[in-house]
């Protein structure tokens, strides 16, 4: 079947692309149309066009899967540029989606018309490139200097009523008529002189704009490049000729396509998709969710149930007894009432969620009618197996009985149940109204119906789903457990806090391990410590700063103290000189003389770190693939996306760089950094962790 097709209807020429799933503009389609544009312009009978998508896509962009291929002709810029060349009204008929190339190649067209519900964008700095066939030039051109701007440096997606008010689009259709919209206007303008975006004038200067936004998006910050080099795209625009902007505009899109960052966020994007394809997934079928339970109304508990009415389901939340269920529905209130001050939700569909959605009660018999159910009580066995038991007394047989145990084993908490294949784990993050991660970790027994519930309910609260093998914390928080006591021991061994997270924060984490730990509150480390303080194998080494800390009640920012100062002139936490003088103190104590450490070492030694926990999880199936470790750590722990997960990253960098980092650490501690023997395989082979990706 030809990607491209066109149809005569009358003298009009219906130029039809049809690429599934999103209509991308591929090396075929790109040949295809210009194939169809000389077809056209050959035709004297056909008087105008109409370029249309089939499917629910116009186009969805460039094909990004020939990134960092050599490129096969012909490139898009010149087939938009065959297409404003051709004589005729073209008319695009968008529906769906035109994005990056896709809303260029509509550029190009003489008239654009959206059915209602169409997104159009300029996204391409999200994958490390800039609009690179004319919609740094054309866009401008049509709707000015600083509207341009604001859509390529978000990315964001407008709908077709915004993009007719921005001059982006000449008309909103109805989508059952888009089509017969776009034919009549087509004909209409047959005749006229044609109207060329690339023709009309340079957009007007606006010197304090271009100074914001180059202020805004520099190249010498981290995860910026392609921000900057896109502002300086649009810039172009003010100034050159049409045909010398386009080059220049090439020029800074080539630039992008050869770097990392671009590499870095393809490889996200695909990741992303990846890792909602979850094998038991696919052999079992999803029960239909629309009652849910949530077990506990405390941060997790009001979380996870706002974060299931704010997307349609209903919630019974059981709590101990009555106090603790009114606290609970009164934690829900807060969070919805946050929603409603933040303008995403109306005050009126708040009342509506609470009155009619939702219940808090001291009954599990009230959970009769759930079809899934959340357990978030506090992280002990005996509370959990106390839960599930009830669970397995009062929920209707085919229910899903979810728990979101941070570390605990789900084998043993299935095992309270007569029916194990139902339970699973749902692991939520805090706070679970807003963090994207969820990840589903099955346990021996778990049925492929409950993964598959699992799945489409992390996309109906649209959630990133990340399949998870049972382990002490999963995916994600067995990492961090790692990565988070190296910067332990390197503050020990001299390095300080403050260097430390302003280290990590250089890499591109929005904040430190610290400031992390300040914020989440010190107490609760300091909890699990003391709960794995007796099988604690002797040969680990310890540092006990953190216990020090917590000995004098500074919790972190809760407490106004913690690793940071907190008070009116610091409100985000400022160096303590009583805290280094604790971390002093466990030197000497520890016989250990500080030796200074450079950003670079930090880096180096917590991302070795965070490698070989990672290939060690990849390693014993906990995660299917390497690239669901970078999905869990991109969107549950902060991991820089322009640097593409720790195991691209590591890719990056190179196994044998890494690999020997590790072993001249282990000189120091042959117990902590003992490498994986996955990372020993890849590196001898010189292959690298993306070839365990199946598709990449
Ligand atoms: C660009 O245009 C550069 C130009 O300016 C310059 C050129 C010179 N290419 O997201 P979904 C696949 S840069 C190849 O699950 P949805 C995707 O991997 C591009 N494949 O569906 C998935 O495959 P699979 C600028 C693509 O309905 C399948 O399609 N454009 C592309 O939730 C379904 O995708 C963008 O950044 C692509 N461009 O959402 C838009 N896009 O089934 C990127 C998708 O094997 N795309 N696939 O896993 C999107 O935002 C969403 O896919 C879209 C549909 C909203 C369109």
């Amino acid at each position: 079947m030809p990607v491209v097709t066109v149809e005569r209807q009358d003298a009009i020429a219906i130029v039809r692309i049809d690429n599934p799933p999103v209509n991308a503009l591929s090396a075929a389609v790109r040949a295809g149309l210009q194939d169809a544009i000389a077809e056209i312009g050959a035709d004297d009978g056909i008087k105008g066009v109409v370029l249309i998508g089939a499917g629910k896509f116009f186009i969805a962009g460039a094909d990004i899967t020939e990134f960092g291929k050599p490129p096969i002709p012909p490139i898009l810029p010149d087939v938009t540029a065959e297409l404003e060349a051709l004589d005729k009204p073209v008319v695009a008929a968008i529906r769906g989606a035109a994005l990056g190339g896709g809303l260029e190649v509509a550029l190009a067209c003489s008239d654009r018309i959206a059915a209602k519900g169409a997104k159009l964008g300029l996204p391409e700095t999200g994958l490390g490139v800039l609009p690179g066939s004319g919609g740094t030039q054309r866009t401008p051109r049509l709707i000015g200097l600083k509207a341009t701007l604001s859509l390529v440096t978000s990315g964001r997606r407008i709908d077709a009523e915004e993009a007719l008010t921005l001059g982006l689009i000449d008309a909103v259709a109805e989508d059952d008529t888009l089509l017969e919209d776009a034919k009549e206007r087509a004909l209409s303008l047959a005749g006229q002189p044609r109207r060329r975006t690339g023709a009309l004038p340079n957009p007007a200067n606006d010197p304090d704009t271009v100074a914001q936004y180059r202020a805004k998006h520099r190249a010498d910050r981290p995860g910026q490049f392609a921000l900057s080099q896109a502002v300086e795209a649009v810039v172009a625009s003010i100034d050159l000729p049409f045909a010398q902007g386009m080059g220049r505009e090439r020029e800074l899109f080539l630039e992008c396509m050869e770097g990392p960052e671009r590499a870095a966020l393809i490889h996200a994007f695909f990741a992303d998709r990846r890792a909602a394809k979850v094998p038991e997934a696919s052999r079992g079928g999803a029960l239909e969710v629309k009652s849910t339970g949530v077990i506990g109304g405390g941060t997790m508990g009001a979380g996870i149930a706002s974060a299931m009415l704010l997307n349609g389901l209903t919630v019974t939340m059981v709590e101990r007894d009555q106090a603790a269920a009114d606290q609970g529905r009164a934690n829900v209130e807060k969070i919805l009432n946050g929603s409603v001050q933040r303008g995403k939700l109306t005050a009126e569909k708040r009342d509506h969620l609470l009155q009619d959605g939702f219940c808090a009660s001291a009954d599990y018999d009230s959970l009769g009618e759930a079809d899934l159910v959340v357990e978030a009580v506090f992280e002990s066995m005996e509370v959990k197996r106390a839960v599930f038991t009830e669970l397995d007394r009062v929920c209707k047989p085919d229910a899903i009985l979810a728990t979101n145990t941070s570390y605990l084993d789900i084998n043993d908490i299935a095992a309270e149940t007569r029916r194990p294949d139902s339970v699973i784990g749902l692991h939520f993050f805090s706070p679970a109204h807003v963090m994207k991660l969820l990840e589903i970790v099955v346990a021996d027994k778990t049925g492929p119906g409950a993964v598959a519930t699992g799945v489409a309910l992390a996309k109906r609260l649209r959630k990133i789903a990340v399949r998870a093998g049972v382990c002490d914390g999963f995916i994600g928080n067995r990492i961090l457990a790692v990565y988070r006591q190296c910067a332990d021991y390197m503050m020990l061994d001299g390095a300080s806090p403050y260097q430390i997270d302003s280290a990590v924060r250089a890499f591109g984490f929005p904040m430190g391990p610290y400031q992390v730990s300040d914020l989440a509150g010190l107490d609760i480390g300091w909890a699990t410590r003391k709960r794995r303080a007796a099988t604690r194998d002797p040969k680990e080494r310890y540092v006990a700063i953190l216990d020090r800390i917590c000995e004098r009640e500074w919790f972190g920012r809760k407490t106004g103290r913690g690793i940071y100062r907190y008070d009116e002139g610091a409100p985000k936490g400022s160096p303590d000189p009583e805290v280094e003088a604790i971390i002093d103190a466990e030197r000497e104590a520890n016989g250990v003389s500080p030796k200074s450490f450079s950003d670079a070492e930090i880096v180096s030694r917590y991302m070795a770190a965070m490698v070989n926990e990672a290939a060690k999880v990849v390693e014993e199936g906990i995660a299917l693939r390497p690239s669901d470790v970078d999905v869990t750590l991109l969107y549950g722990y902060g991991f820089p996306r322009f640097r593409g997960g720790p195991l691209h990253y590591a890719d990056t960098v190179g196994l044998k760089k890494i690999l020997s980092d590790i072993e001249t650490y282990a000189e120091e501690d042959d117990f902590f950094w003992r490498p994986s023997s996955l990372l020993k395989d890849l590196a001898a082979r010189n292959a690298s962790f993306g070839s365990l990706n199946a598709d990449d």
